[in-house]
């Protein structure tokens, strides 16, 4: 049986395309006359791009049809895909990368489990599309975080037990996720203020191996 796993955020923690939404949602909020900024922005982290469009819109101030808002979503979607489309290897966060090879190296799974419909372009953009043993995302999911279904889509394809699974996240919606999950979860960047994670770090270069191990046992 597998030693347990580590189940990665992808916009936030692997790469910083949570930028690339903000500029997107600022863009398509600019167009249509709706007040946007970095704080309502920091409310759509982990959630799903609907349900993020919702957010966007409690500022507008007319009502929005269903097409509409379908239309609207398509279009942030297309600037978004602008913005990600420039992504290069380069853009992986730091400290991620040393991370991931040496869980490998100790026969620790890998799995990415993130809310993007992107997730298959952003992984193939910086060359980590076959990488992981894993990946659970917005295409596969009915229910974004704090709904639990993609860390337990996660764990299930990897065949470890959740409570063997350690997520690492940066929004407070993921943190939630992760423990409904019953799993523990390491709270970084806009999540690193977050009481509810099991423990926090500013960044993924900062992460102690040797307390991330002990969640392990056996390794
Ligand atoms: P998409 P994560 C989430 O990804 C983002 O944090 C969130 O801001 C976004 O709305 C959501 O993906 C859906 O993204 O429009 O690309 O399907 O943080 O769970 O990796
Ligand atoms: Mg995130």
């Amino acid at each position: 049986m597998a030693r347990g796993a580590v189940i990665f955020d992808l916009d936030g923690v692997i790469v910083s395309t949570d930028d690339c939404h903000y500029r997107a949602w600022k863009r398509l909020a600019d167009e249509e006359g709706i007040y946007f900024d970095r704080e309502i922005n920091h409310r759509l982290r982990g959630v799903s791009r609907m349900e993020s469009l919702s957010i966007v819109l409690e500022r507008a101030n007319r009502p929005y049809t269903a097409e509409e808002r379908q239309m609207l979503a398509e279009r942030k979607n297309a600037y978004y895909r602008e913005l990600i489309a420039e992504l290069t290897p380069e853009d992986i966060l730091p400290g991620i990368k040393p991370l991931l090879e040496r869980l490998k190296e100790h026969g620790i799974k890998i799995a990415i489990g993130s809310s993007s419909k992107n997730t298959p372009l952003i992984l193939e953009r910086i060359g980590l599309a076959n990488y992981f043993d894993a990946v659970a995302d917005g295409n596969a999911i009915t229910n974004s975080k704090p709904d639990p279904e993609v860390f337990l889509l996660a764990a299930k394809k990897l065949g470890v037990p959740p409570a063997h699974c350690v997520v690492i996240e940066d929004a407070d919606a993921g943190v939630e996720a992760a423990l409904k999950a019953g799993m523990r979860v390491i709270g970084v960047g806009t999540a690193a203020g977050n009481p509810r994670a099991t423990w926090t770090v500013a960044s993924v270069a900062d992460l102690s191996w040797e307390k991330l191990v002990k969640c392990f046992p056996d390794v």
